[in-house]
Parts: C-alpha cells; structure tokens; sequence
C-alpha cells in the first residue's frame, strides 16, 4: 500500500474537514455529470494531481537549480531540472522557465525581460480575440505599457495581418505579440517574424491556448518563429494550472531574472514537479493521437453547430476551439451559457469580432474540445453534442426544471455515462 504523505489522503481530509471535502466530492460530480466544453480547461490525470497535492508544495525553493536561496533543496532541484529538459526537449527550445505561477504570471515576465513602462507593445484586441494581460486598460499591461492593438479582418475574421504590419511601421514597438485566447485559426508566425524583423521588434507569442496541439505535432510551432513563447500548462496540455516560458538562447538571462527576482518569489516545487509530470505525458504517441482527435472534434463540432444556424466566425477552426455567432438564432452568449448550464454543458459566452453587445451579454460563445477528447469522444458524439447545444440554446431555459433543460440534460447523461470523465475503478 502507498504511503500516504506522499499526497492525496482522501479519507483523512473527510474526516478532519467533511465541508472542503464535500466540496472536492461535489467537483468531481460536476465534472462527470455533465459536458466540459470550456476550450480552456482539461482533465489533467491523476499522477498529476499526485504531484499536485505532494509534499514539495512544502519547500522553499527561491532561485534556480544549484542557485537556490534556501538550503535542502537536492531533491526539488531534481524535479525542477527534469520539467525544464523535458520541456526544451517537447518544443525543441534553447531554453526553458517553468516557475511562472500561471499563465498572467509568465506573460508578466515577459513584459519585465523586454519593456521598461511606458514602452510600447503591438498586440491583438480583446474583443478581437486577445487577452486581458495583451494590453487591456484594466490589466497591468495597459496600465504600465503603451498597448496598440490589431483586430481580426472583417470579412474573414482571421488575424488582420496587413493591419499588423501597418501598426508596426506607424508605432515601432518594441514587441510585437500574437496569440489570444479566441482565435479558432491557425497563426501565419512566419508572417509575423517578417513583421517583427521589418521594423526590429521582439516577437512574442503567447501560446497558452494551443501550446498543447503543438506538444502532440497537430499545428505547426512558434517556437522557431519567435523569441519568446509563453504558454499555461493546463488547457489542451492537460498538466497542472500553471505557466512556463521557452526562449531563444540570447534571451536566456533576461526571461530568468524577469521571472526570479522580478515578477515571483519562491517557486512551487510541487506545481513544478506536475509540470516535469505532464511534459512526459505530452511525449508519448498517446498524447499525439490525442491532440489529432481535439482538432478533428472541434472541427465536427464547430460543423454540428453551424448546421443549426450557431455560425462558427471564420467558417470553422485549425485548432481546439471555435467560436460561434448566435445573431442568427436570436439569442444572446449571456442566455445561451445560462440555458447550457441549465441542461449540463458548461461553455462560455463570448465577444465575437464588431460585436454590437457589451462583454458581459456577447453575441457568441465559445466552445472547445480538450475535455470531451480526453473522455474518449469522437466525430459523432461532436455532432449529438452539437445538436444538444443548439436544443438548449434556441429553444431551452436557464430554469434546470424546464423541460428542454430536462431532455438535453438526459441526453448529456447518455454521453457522459458512456465516455466518462475520471472513470470510477472497476
Ligand atoms: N481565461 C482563459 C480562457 O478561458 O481563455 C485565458 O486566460
């Protein structure tokens, strides 16, 4: 039998705290009850959360490997070095952070290598599809940094890449940023790189959102493309709620000291070792299989939905996610997450590009499939799941008692109970 220190002491925990425990239970119930359909979430496996809930969340560990501030830190050291050879090795990088708490974190890093305040950032828009930390006036990033941002072309809706280049020859950035956490096409790097070198910006990609379909080869890389590529470490990755950054070489010490000192304090050593974790995950042929199949999904869903009149914006998707216009049905993202809720499929609203709505209502959402890939579904669950999404939003209720919210949630059941999430031992 296992030691239990190492972690994960489930019967303890319900005996001294049966409320947080109750929690974890209900959790674990929501997550097999219904659909995850939140393009940024996954199901991380259980050696990873072995590694999450360890001991080496005890430790100080400020520094780096053999540079450290603290002292007993051989055995952390082990698991700090194996996260950051196994990461250099999965993206072919010259080098590689994985302290940053979070993906905000890793982009904040990025900001203090390369920006002093005040200097200025070329990136895409929120509402376009970008990120709050890309230069936003509620974020650090456009509170300290001059942030001009491109948006998507209106016709195709992809990237406006004409449009990043005029703003980079009218404004010289010093970083020139792609990526965003709604933007269902594959990203021309090398069009950006041309750009960056043009006007002889720093280009920076963050890759949170697909960083997992580069790991498993499904889309083509960033990594020999740009200088620095930040990234989380538990969407379609599928390890722990964390960050990680790989650069070139020559930016080696600035990205280091940016994350330590500058931005963080001490690492944690038990996040870290999850990561070492899930970079060998993400190494095997299973991983590639599966990061084939997320993309093949979300193209069957993205289809499945647009057949019921939900418009995928830019006609579909190269990646894990699609984003869904509702104008055509009549209703907004606000009730469409409502009545989703309501009949057991979690997705978000979304802005879509020129949205006449404020954020909080939107006129889209967004849906993604690394939770419902890793439960084992294909093509053809994607199109019941697509039919269910379009039954709960145009003609259902956020009331659960409804009887559109009853039929959907009975068929979301028939799905889950045949591709279950976290399945029980037998
Ligand atoms: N909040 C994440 C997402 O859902 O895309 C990005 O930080």
């Amino acid at each position: 039998m296992s030691d239990t220190f190492y972690g994960s002491d489930f019967a303890a925990l319900e005996a001294f705290d049966p409320d947080i425990a109750g929690v974890l239970t209900a959790e674990l119930g929501r997550i097999r009850g219904g659909l995850q359909l939140i393009a940024s979430e996954n199901l991380s496996s259980p050696e990873v959360l072995t590694a999450l809930g360890s001991t080496l969340s005890n430790k100080y560990a400020e520094g780096y490997p053999g540079r450290r501030y603290y002292g007993g830190c051989a055995e952390v050291d082990v698991a700090e070095n194996l996260a950051i050879e196994r990461c250099k090795a999965l993206f072919g990088a010259d080098h590689a952070n994985v302290q940053p708490h979070s993906g905000a974190s890793a982009n904040q890093a990025v900001y203090g290598a390369f920006l002093k305040p005040g200097e200025t950032i070329l990136a895409m828009s929120l509402p376009h599809g970008g990120h709050l930390t890309h230069g936003t006036k509620v974020s650090f990033s456009g509170k300290w940094f001059d942030a001009v941002h491109y948006g998507v072309d209106k016709d195709t809706e992809d990237v406006d890449y004409d449009e990043v280049e005029r703003l980079a020859k009218e404004h010289r950035p010093k970083v020139i940023l792609a990526g965003g956490s709604a933007i269902p096409r594959q990203i021309d790097f090398a069009r950006f790189r041309a750009i960056a070198d043009e006007v002889g910006a720093v280009f920076w990609v963050d890759a949170a959102h697909f960083i997992g379909l580069v790991a498993g080869k499904a889309i083509p890389s960033p990594v020999p493309h740009a200088d620095v590529v930040s990234f989380t470490t538990h969407k379609v990755l599928r390890g722990p709620r964390s960050g990680a950054i790989v650069c070139r070489e020559e930016h080696r010490a600035a990205i280091d000291k940016a994350v330590f000192p500058m931005m963080q304090g001490g690492p944690q050593m038990h996040t870290i070792a999850a990561k070492a974790v899930n970079f060998k995950e993400c190494a095997t042929p299973e991983y590639a299989a599966y990061t084939e199949q997320v993309v093949t999904n979300a193209r069957a869903l993205a289809a499945a939905l647009g057949e019921k009149g939900i418009r995928p914006t830019t006609g579909g998707t190269d990646t894990h996610l699609s984003l869904h216009d509702l104008q055509g049905v009549g209703v907004t993202g606000v009730d469409a997450e409502a009545r989703s809720d309501a009949a057991g499929i979690t997705l978000n609203k979304n802005a879509i590009p020129f949205d006449p709505q404020k954020p909080n209502i939107a006129s889209g959402i967004r849906v993604g499939t690394p939770c419902v890939t890793t439960q084992g579904m294909g093509e053809e669950q994607m199109q019941r799941i697509g039919e269910l999404i379009a039954r709960a939003v145009v003609d259902g209720d956020a009331d659960p008692e409804h009887a559109v919210s009853r039929e959907v949630r009975a068929g979301v059941t028939e799905l889950v109970e045949a591709f279950p999430a976290y399945p029980r031992p037998a």
